[in-house]
């Protein structure tokens, strides 16, 4: 089975995936910083993602290797960039900005990923990903130089969601953006998850169980925990 068809059916039967972010660039090159890390993962973790909106030391890779050789939660690249795609992770959320109008971010790095995605073992996951205002400019922002959805625009947010749909998207991911001060409204996960057969996945600002739940009781499928659980604000997953 592969990872996006347990998603799928995750969705179908309405359960709760939860995936911890690990930002490259804060992770100690050291297997026993590994170890050591995957043992605080919350026991309800069901996958691993790997990716910042940038990367400059290119630490990507070996955070991989090491986590692989540490454990057998699904690894899945979440990249900022076309150069933090590695072959030995298991997946790859294959992401366009649809949310903005930076063609770099709709196409351009994709552009450049896609051979070493091609000579990979790697599950591609198309996935939309719409960056949406988290009450902060965050770092998504600045990187791919484009404007958040507006959290009070929940039409464009739905048709943007139903258009990567259209355009053979196997995921929406709504992004309030890491560190938001304000995650996505529960509301607005309601719609579009009413509106699409696909899984969505959210993140950004999540901080606790509480705001979890509303988003899986708002029908998300996966939530993506970053910060809090870096910076170990998090004490009831
Ligand atoms: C960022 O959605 C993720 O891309 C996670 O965000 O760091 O705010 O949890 P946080």
């Amino acid at each position: 089975m592969t990872i996006y068809s347990q998603i799928k059916h995750k969705k179908e039967e309405g359960g709760k995936l939860l995936a911890i972010l690990i930002d490259p660039d804060k992770f100690e090159l050291d297997p026993a910083f590994a170890k050591a890390y995957l043992k605080k993962l919350p026991a309800t973790t069901t996958h691993i993602f790997i990716g910042g909106s940038t990367d400059p030391a290119r630490k990507t890779a070996t955070v991989v290797r090491l986590l692989k050789a540490e454990t057998s939660l699904p690894i899945i690249l979440f990249p900022g960039n076309y150069n933090q795609v590695t072959p030995d992770a298991d997946a790859i959320l294959f992401l366009s900005l649809l949310s903005g109008d930076n063609a770099e971010f709709l196409i351009g790095q994709q552009t450049k990923a896609a051979r070493a995605v091609q000579q990979s073992k790697l599950e591609v996951i198309p996935t939309g990903y719409l960056l949406i205002e988290g009450g902060s400019v965050t770092a998504v922002q600045r990187v791919s130089q484009t404007s958040p959805m507006s959290q009070g625009d929940v039409e464009r947010i739905v048709d943007t969601a139903l258009a990567g749909q259209y355009l053979g998207k196997k995921c929406i991911y709504l992004e309030a953006g890491s560190g938001a001060k304000t995650a996505v409204q529960p509301s607005i996960i309601k719609e579009v998850c009413n509106a699409l057969t696909i899984p969505v996945i959210v993140g950004g600002g999540i901080r606790n169980s509480t705001q979890m739940d509303l988003a899986y009781e708002a029908g998300a499928t996966m939530v993506v925990i970053g910060t809090a659980f870096e910076d170990n604000s998090w004490n009831d997953l």
